[in-house]
């Protein structure tokens, strides 16, 4: 078995990139190809290799005004305890079985209606429009929540190249269909590929952000390498992971969540305390890391951006628009 030290293929990643813990974790993967797997069966999600590759750094980091001064997340809590369907439907699914996908290389179909449809590749994306370090809350809808220093590329300086027509009204994404590097998309958990979207003015507000790092370095597998969307006032199933195609639409998009539940999901989802879930209320929340003990607080509107963005939705029923 060829020992993998990237996953970007021999030659994309210099020596000098790979640091011991990268190697230290590469050999966890070995072990457990080797054998170890019956043992790590029944061994906790802490066991498995979280980052089994080599992730690039961002260099060039520009730490943006557009940060939260709370106390990020650690690394650890951000990359153990995920929602990736594609990966399976528990938390711990996405650390221990997205090893094997290949995010790189890769690249993003855009079309609709707009005036320059193409394609843009990962190296272009992230070579022609400047990374910066981004600290912002992130809320899930089952209450937990954390502080994460996402590294992204503000998604309107990206949409602006293909020139969208005054008949883009809605933004829609696509997650990549790859069912033999992801397991749970051999299983009928949702409607395959994952779908969502974003009224226009929602996609170019400047908080949107096409998130390809979090602390310095590129996403794990697991946050959804290589580019995934976070929209930080919604809730967290907005921002798709493993994004291969935008489309300018007139028409609102289907969304997988409202697919699949419409009475629990609508196709606004921002955060608001005021509107419980059907099944439970969404006026608190758990910061992730602090334990199932640690005490709960009060869930924001908007989750905390509401003056960035209260202002998108001025006038508009948002218990019924929700
Ligand atoms: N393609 C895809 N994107 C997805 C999901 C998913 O299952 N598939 N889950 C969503 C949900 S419910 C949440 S809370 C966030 C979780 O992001 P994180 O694992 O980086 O915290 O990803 C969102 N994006
Ligand atoms: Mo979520």
């Amino acid at each position: 078995m060829p020992i993998r030290t990237s996953r970007h293929g021999p030659g994309r990643i210099r020596p000098s990139e790979i640091t011991p813990k990268d190697v230290w974790l590469d050999r966890r993967t070995l072990l457990r190809n080797a054998g170890f797997g019956l043992a790590a069966l029944a061994a906790p999600a802490a066991f498995w290799p979280r980052l089994a590759h080599a992730r690039r750094k961002f260099d060039d980091l520009v730490k943006s005004k557009w940060t939260v001064d709370e106390e990020p997340t650690s690394l650890d809590d951000i990359t153990s305890y995920n929602n990736f369907y594609e990966f399976g439907t528990g938390k711990g699914d996405p650390a221990r079985y997205s090893g094997d996908f290949k995010p790189l290389p890769w690249s993003i179909r855009v079309g609709g209606e707009c005036e320059k449809p193409g394609v843009i590749d990962y190296e272009d994306l992230i070579g022609s429009f400047g990374v910066e370090e981004r600290v912002y809350r992130f809320r899930c809808v089952e209450a937990w929540s954390m502080i994460v220093p996402w590294a992204g590329i503000q998604l309107d300086r990206v949409l602006a190249r293909f020139q969208p027509t005054s008949k883009a009204k809605y933004v829609a994404f696509e997650t990549v269909y790859r069912p033999e590097e992801m397991r749970g998309q051999q299983r009928g958990f949702l409607d395959w590929p994952y779908v969502e979207g974003l009224r226009i003015d929602e996609a170019m507000h400047p908080l949107t952000l096409l998130a390809v790092g979090i602390y310095g370095e590129e996403l794990p597998n697991q946050n959804g390498a290589p580019v995934r969307l976070v929209v930080p006032w919604k809730y967290g199933y907005k921002s798709i992971k493993s994004i291969v195609s935008i489309t300018f639409t007139e028409t609102e998009p289907p969304t997988t969540w409202n697919i699949q539940a419409p009475h629990e999901y609508g196709f606004y989802s921002n955060v608001n305390p005021e509107r419980s879930h059907p099944r439970w209320s969404q006026a608190r929340e758990r910061r992730l890391g602090g334990g199932l003990f640690a005490k709960k607080i009060a869930t924001l509107k908007f989750n905390g951006y509401e003056e960035e963005v209260g202002p998108l939705y001025a006038g508009m029923d948002l218990i019924r628009h929700h």
